[in-house]
């Protein structure tokens, strides 16, 4: 039986444990979800972040150290953050759009307001960006900052391409390295069906069909423009630039975006993603490599969604009108947002408030919308991730083209 099978059963039995716990025994479920689902589901979590930094740091240096030429690394960067603020923009339309049509906000429909909320503070974009080159590299390894991780492995990247043979020993150490973190990868996913079934009936236990009833109208758009999404923008991008039937990507993606909806965490999805993206959709090791941590970390198109139509549904609950200018300025906060945050579990509320604030409304807001978030959180981590693959699959058959990947990649060299 296929991982994807095991997975898709084991969120199947988790989901249904964790509603019928919620109806027929919610004080049952809170002793069997602190002793059962939840050291499993958080056990299986640490054993995924427990990976994450090394496997960032030795795949992107390797990515930009296998580019070759320092000129190829800046051509592959630029079109990746290309596609992605294109993306990510197409995103916020289509959340802007049905919450404009369909006004949630007018339904009444709200769930009680979780006062115990307070936003916490957003970081304040410019400092995320002066502060994206580390001056304590450990340290930020330490802290799991993923932009500084980032920035200082394309610094050591760079460096192994541009002195070459010199330090080839280095080189080989970092592949070695990249193995043995993609072998614990295939460790770790043989208890995913497990682990991800755990996560779901622990969040549907606690959150329950109840809660969301109330905010259905919201829940709605945002699934809605989720799958919307994914289905026109990504299938469309990954057919016409791709090259790729949207069904093969989908399928071979799908233990990725199972994983992205149990964790909640495109920082922890990530072994799984570029597992997925270079061993199912064949995509290389160095385009992979460079494109995915990037992007789990600075594309979040399923977030921009999520907070386009809270914006909105918020603004309509306060009985504030949202003019034109306060939308286009709703885009420039939700895609400076999304660059600003590592994929964690509900960093997407975090820059809720930020995003807010940037239209006049109270951050406070967001406890109208805290009660369904655990959920919405798992399926637009999915489409955040879902995002970077499509990215990786086009940049990876663009260079194909152009001749700049050979068909074995495996010791990360290129044509420059
Ligand atoms: N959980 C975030 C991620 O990992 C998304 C979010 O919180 O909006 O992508």
């Amino acid at each position: 039986m296929s991982l994807t099978v095991k997975i898709l059963i084991g969120l199947a039995v988790g989901a249904i444990t964790g509603i019928i716990f919620n109806i027929f025994a919610p004080d049952a479920f809170q002793y069997v979800d602190t002793y059962f689902f939840d050291p499993i589901g958080s056990t299986f979590l640490n054993l995924i972040m427990m990976i994450v930094v090394p496997l960032v740091f030795f795949s992107i240096a390797l990515g930009a150290a296998g580019m070759g030429d320092p000129k190829k690394l800046g051509r592959i960067g630029g079109k990746t953050v290309g596609f992605f603020l294109i993306t990510t923009a197409i995103a916020l339309a289509i959340g802007l759009s049905i919450a404009l049509i369909v006004q949630p906000g007018d339904e009444g429909l709200l769930g009680e307001a979780d006062e115990s909320y307070t936003a916490e503070e957003a970081p304040p974009i410019m400092e995320t960006i002066t502060n994206i080159i580390p001056s304590n590299p450990i340290g930020a390894m330490a802290e799991g900052d993923m932009l500084q991780i980032i920035a200082f492995s394309l610094f050591v990247g760079i460096a192994l391409a541009i002195l070459g043979d010199k330090v080839k020993g280095i080189t080989k150490l970092f592949e070695q390295g990249n193995e043995i973190m993609m072998y614990l990868v295939g460790i770790i996913m043989k208890v995913a069906p497990y682990g991800a079934g755990a996560l779901l009936a622990s969040a549907l236990g606690d959150a329950g069909i109840a809660a969301m009833s109330s905010l259905a109208m919201y829940m709605l758009c945002v699934v809605g423009a989720l799958i919307i999404h994914s289905a026109i923008t990504y299938g469309g991008a990954v057919s016409i630039f791709g090259r790729m039937n949207p069904i093969k990507f989908y399928k071979g993606f799908f233990p990725a975006i199972a994983m992205g909806f149990s964790l909640s965490s495109s920082n922890g999805t990530l072994p799984v993603s570029m597992k997925s993206a270079q061993e199912n959709l064949g995509v290389s090791k160095q385009v992979s490599s460079f494109v995915q941590p990037l992007g789990a970390t600075i594309n979040m198109d399923g977030t921009a969604i999520m907070q386009a139509i809270a914006t909105v549904f918020i603004a309509q609950v306060y009985g504030q009108a949202l003019s034109v200018p306060d939308l286009l300025t709703i885009v420039l906060t939700a895609t400076l947002a999304s660059i600003g945050t590592a994929g964690v579990p509900g960093v997407g509320m975090i820059m809720l408030a930020m995003v807010l604030t940037s239209v006049g409304l109270p951050p406070e807001g967001i406890a109208l919308v805290i009660g369904v978030d655990r959920i919405l959180d798992m399926i637009r981590t999915s489409v955040n991730i879902t995002g970077d693959a499509v990215c990786a699959v086009i940049l990876d058959h663009s260079e194909r083209k152009n001749g700049h990947i050979d068909d074995d990649d495996s010791d990360m060299q290129a044509t420059s």
